[in-house]
């Protein structure tokens, strides 16, 4: 039998519930969120929830509503096959990007994710800035990420062999691994990071091939792709987040594809991103140094002398502007989901047999 524990409910987490859950609540997980409609989960199963009104009331912004991924204090009903969400346990990690056009609210992707796999295609996606952008986004949450550089099979091991050194080059030296959902090579790989009670969260843009990585962990077509057209455009198969848990109990929070990634985290972000181009600031000569034109600039010293490279500096540049001059253009129109209301149906209604 599945135990909380199995689902991530670890010592963590415990030490928190008596801050979080009052007398005759018990704890699930959200493993779907539509607006007001929520999917949990608990050892037993999955059934729809709905918010206690305190949140419409004492919420002051979106990021304090559960999120996939959230733990949660509830009150179930109707026979356990309802339920009220009434508190959100603190998150260890957390996915967040900023809203569009705002200067301090998050939009909250997911909650206490282990590993946050970066996905990439090889051929028509691969992009390093927007590569820097995910890491960027991982370490502001506090989430270990792993490259996936998908659909191997569509370019030629020595042009593999070239995305793979671009990345080094680019001072990015998160674990990457390159796989094909077609041929499976490099699902060795894979597989040996997933683990039984943790969290991977995939993310990535559209039609890179997140939802068919799951399909072909479970064997099965469970969850919906599509083909992307002959320009890369992806159509945004998956229109919700979600948390699927696997046969051997690893857990996967499948999410729609960002078309562009606007930024995300705060400043710490940014540096945490680029910790190397941090350490050489502090022997800047100016503690405030932009590190772009000062004397005794240790960040431009280093382009000189070719210990920090062009390519990677103008990366820092560029996230730094996206960062001070919130700009954000990504398309979230998701098709407003009546798919979400006939999934809960779906619930229901296997929840009676
Ligand atoms: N050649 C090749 N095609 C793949 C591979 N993996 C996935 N595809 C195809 O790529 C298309 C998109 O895959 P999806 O899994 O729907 O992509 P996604 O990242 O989930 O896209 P969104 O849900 O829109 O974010 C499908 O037609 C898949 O069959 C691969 O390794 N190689
Ligand atoms: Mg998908
Ligand atoms: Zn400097």
């Amino acid at each position: 039998m599945t135990r909380l524990v199995d689902l991530g409910f670890d010592p963590w987490f415990e030490a928190r519930d008596h801050d979080v859950r009052r007398e005759g609540q018990d704890i699930a997980r959200v493993s779907a969120v539509d607006r007001s409609s929520y999917l949990i989960r608990n050892e037993v199963g999955e059934v729809p929830a709905e918010l206690a009104g305190k949140f419409y009331f004492h919420a002051e912004s979106s990021v304090e509503l559960p999120c996939v991924g959230d733990w949660v204090a509830v009150q179930y009903h109707n026979d356990d096959t309802e339920a009220i969400i009434h508190g959100v346990f603190p998150r260890r990690t957390f996915l967040r990007r900023k809203r569009a056009g705002t200067e301090v609210d998050y939009q909250m992707i997911a909650a206490n994710i282990d590993i946050a796999f970066i996905v990439q295609s090889c051929h028509f996606d691969f992009n390093l800035p927007r590569l820097n952008r995910y890491l960027v986004m991982a370490a502001d949450g506090h989430v270990e990420p792993i490259v996936i550089l998908a659909k191997t099979d569509l370019i030629s091991p020595d042009e593999l062999q070239q995305k793979l050194e671009a990345i080094r080059q680019a001072g990015i030296t998160t674990r990457v691994i390159a796989l094909s959902n077609v041929t499976g090579s490099g699902f060795d790989g894979f597989h040996q990071v997933l683990m039984p009670g943790r969290t991977y969260c995939l993310l990535g843009s559209s039609g890179v091939g997140k939802t068919t990585l799951i399909n072909h962990l479970t064997g099965r077509d469970d969850l919906d792709t599509k083909a992307v057209s002959g320009t890369g455009e992806g159509t945004h198969t998956t229109t919700r987040r979600q948390l699927i848990v696997l046969d051997k109990g690893i857990m996967f929070i499948d999410t729609p594809g960002m078309r562009e990634l606007g930024l995300l985290g705060a400043g710490e972000g940014v540096s945490k991103g680029f910790e190397d181009i941090t350490e050489l600031s502090m022997a800047c000569r100016y503690a405030d140094c932009s590190h772009t034109q000062e004397a005794g600039c240790a960040v431009l010293a280093a382009i000189a002398n070719g210990e920090l490279s062009e390519e990677r500096y103008s990366g820092y540049l560029k996230l730094r502007k996206e960062s001070e001059h919130y700009e954000m253009s990504y398309l979230d129109k998701r098709k407003k989901d009546k798919a979400f209301g006939r999934f809960i149906k779906t619930v229901k209604k296997n929840l009676k047999k």
